[in-house]
């Protein structure tokens, strides 16, 4: 028995919490088992070193050493959570998952792409994504949108570089996008919430019934 394993991916403030909430409850509605964790983040290890990432304490000994650090808490969710709610068949929701390092520490932070690219293959064994969804948004509207919900300590280590750093981020998830059709959907984030929230439905309702055709045939 193996569950579902989705994760959510794109720029600040895109939406990426708000859909992930709302889905969580419509599917435990329908009767499916869900699971919801978040990168950094997820498991109580790496909760640890989130924050580490997000306060910029490890800014200064450079980006290598981020991506280590955003692969080790991966590997604590990875192992301590997705893959065992995954063994019970769960359907499992995450907030950021492999593609935010592709895009943030690979495309914008510099870190040599086979680099980062051995270290998902080794934290990622038994759990790759079944699907991805892009929430796809010009990085104004999304800063603007996060900026909203900042706590009183404001932007973290990332929300706080320019537009130009934010805007090679949404071309490297439009890239990995265009790269893997058969895992990614981009939802185009820009749209009202109720628009979202039927985009992103439709998504799911189509890949879970793909799968129900599928264990039927
Ligand atoms: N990171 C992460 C890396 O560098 N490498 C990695 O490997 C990983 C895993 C995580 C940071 O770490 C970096 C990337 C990030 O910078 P985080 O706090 O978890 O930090 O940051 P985000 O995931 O970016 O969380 P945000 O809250 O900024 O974005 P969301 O979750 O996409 O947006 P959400 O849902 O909170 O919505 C923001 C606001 O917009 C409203 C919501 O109500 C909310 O107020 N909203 C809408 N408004 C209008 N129309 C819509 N359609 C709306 N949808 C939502």
């Amino acid at each position: 028995m193996r569950g579902h394993f989705i994760t959510f991916e794109g720029g600040e403030g895109a939406g990426k919490s708000t859909q992930i909430k709302r889905l969580a409850k419509r599917l435990e509605k329908l009767g499916h088992k869900v699971l919801v964790t978040r990168e950094p983040g997820g498991s109580p290890g790496a909760e640890a070193v989130r924050h580490v990432v997000l306060s910029g304490a490890a800014k200064a000994f450079g980006t290598d050493m981020e991506a280590v650090l955003f692969a080790a808490a991966r590997s604590d969710n990875v192992e301590n959570i997705i893959k065992p709610a995954l063994e019970k068949g769960i359907i499992v929701l995450c907030d950021r998952f492999m593609d935010s390092s592709r895009v943030y520490q690979g495309v914008s932070g510099g870190v040599d792409l086979d680099f980062i690219l051995s270290m998902e293959k080794a934290v990622t064994e038994g759990a790759r994504p079944d699907l991805t969804l892009i929430f796809d948004l010009a990085p104004e509207l999304g800063l603007k949108r996060a900026a909203d919900v900042w706590a009183e300590d404001g932007p973290d280590r990332f929300e706080s570089e320019d537009l130009a750093m934010q805007r090679k981020r949404r071309r490297g998830f439009l890239d990995i996008a265009r790269s893997e059709p058969d895992r990614c959907v981009v939802i185009d984030a820009s749209k009202s919430l109720e628009e979202v929230n039927a985009m992103v439905d439709a998504t799911i309702d189509a890949f879970l019934s793909h799968l129900e055709i599928a264990d039927v045939s």
